[in-house]
């Protein structure tokens, strides 16, 4: 990681509370259901402090596939990246997620988006998520709960990176 971990307690253990933005997609089964249950779950990672609305999107996969329901929440914690994304994948196993063939059609998949101006490239954990910079389907709910926020490696922001992604035509709000 380039930006440490900040102790925040008084003992001086532990990992510092900020928030940190979780996507949220889901295009197998009952797709509003699945993020509900995900949402609820997440309450036990951290604070969920902001939730997007859920967008209606189209499957970016190399076959075609059913629609996603993508969303982005917003979440407190204390927990160190690594950790976090193992609470993430548990969720992702509780709600019935098969891990065969990557890029297939899921019940839930849970990706960390971003943690401030942290930035981690490890083999199996990657701050900010490596796709996120021209994903319409992410960027359009982030952009709901943090327009100005700036992405550290692409530098610029949200709201322009949103503005710019392809397949924002495809990203429809729900309700
Ligand atoms: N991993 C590395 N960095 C992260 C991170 N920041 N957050 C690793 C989460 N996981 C991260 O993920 C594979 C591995 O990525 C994990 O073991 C973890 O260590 P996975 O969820 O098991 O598999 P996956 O989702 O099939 O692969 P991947 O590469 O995460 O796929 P993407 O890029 O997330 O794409 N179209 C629409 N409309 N909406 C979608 O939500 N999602 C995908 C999945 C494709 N098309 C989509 C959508
Ligand atoms: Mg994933």
């Amino acid at each position: 990681m380039t930006t440490p971990q900040q102790p925040n307690r008084a003992d001086g253990s532990g990992a510092r509370q900020r928030v940190v933005y979780v996507a949220l997609g889901s295009n197998l089964g009952d797709r509003a259901s699945y993020l509900a249950a995900a949402r609820d779950r997440l309450q036990a990672v951290g604070e969920v402090v902001a939730v997007s609305p859920i967008f209606d999107t189209e499957a970016v996969t190399p076959e075609p596939q059913p629609r996603y329901f993508n969303q982005v929440v917003a979440l407190r914690t204390d927990r160190d990246l690594r950790d976090l994304l193992t609470a993430l994948q548990g969720i992702e196993d509780a709600l019935g997620r098969r891990r065969g063939a990557r890029w297939a059609p899921r019940t839930m998949d849970l990706d960390i988006l971003l943690d401030g101006s942290t930035v981690v490239s490890e083999p199996d954990l990657i701050v900010p998520h490596p796709r996120l910079a021209e994903r319409a389907f992410v960027l359009v709910p982030l952009a709901d709960l943090a327009p100005d926020l700036v992405h550290p490696t692409a530098g610029r922001t949200i709201a322009e990176l949103a503005a710019a992604a392809p397949g924002r035509d495809t990203v429809f709000r729900r309700g």
